[in-house]
């Protein structure tokens, strides 16, 4: 049994070190950089463990504006809706599998949702249109959003697997493309995704 144990404690290290920091850049149709794309990948058979980031899981309302425009959480994540404006807002979303309703409240005031379902709520405000941000659901510890540059680094990456891109303007359903990949090299690989965007803009705000 013990031998069996170091066995598998040695499988184990053998496999990490076979680990790879992989790029993923995305680019339009004319080569140009994507920011804000978001890149998952989700090993074959789904990640084991619990699932933390070391950014806070909060929403803010902020000079009529939702801040970050994109949040990143994992599934069972509550996130925080905290208004610093003069001013109430009355946050939603309508995204099937992710639907809630925060009813208006105002300043210094908070309020929580839990999301349950890995996928995408898109949040708006009911009284300010222009209030716009998405929080992109998880279940899998190797995510990244792309920087001006196009590029995000997931490290520590093996094995079989799916890679996911998502954007809030990405012509596809959803807004998802994505691939199967086997991760077999170590050291630095890249995967370079080219997509389409319904509009010019790829850089949300
Ligand atoms: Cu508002």
């Amino acid at each position: 049994m013990r031998a069996l144990l170091a066995l598998l404690i040695a499988a184990a290290a053998f496999g990490e070190a076979f680990a790879a920091d992989l790029t993923v850049r995305v680019v339009g149709p004319n080569g140009a950089p994507i920011e804000n794309a978001v890149v998952t990948f989700t090993p074959a058979g789904g990640a084991s463990g619990p699932i933390r980031f070391s950014w806070p899981y909060q929403v803010a309302q902020h000079n009529l504006q939702f801040d970050p425009y994109i949040l990143i959480v994992p599934v069972g994540a509550e996130v925080r809706f905290p208004n610093l404006d003069r001013v109430r807002h009355h946050v939603y979303s309508l995204t099937q599998g992710n639907r809630f309703e925060l009813e208006l409240y105002g300043r210094d005031e908070s309020r929580t949702h839990r999301f349950t379902q890995p996928g995408i709520a898109a949040i708006g405000c009911n009284i300010h249109d222009q209030m716009q941000a998405y929080i992109v659901i998880v279940d899998t510890p190797h995510v990244g959003r792309t920087n001006m540059g196009g590029s995000t680094i997931l490290s520590g990456v093996r094995g079989a697997g799916e890679l996911r891109v998502w954007h809030p303007h990405l012509r596809a359903r959803g807004g998802v493309t994505s691939r199967a990949v086997t991760l077999t090299a170590t050291g630095s690989i890249e995967q370079r995704f080219e997509v389409q965007l319904r509009s010019a803009d790829g850089h949300g705000h």
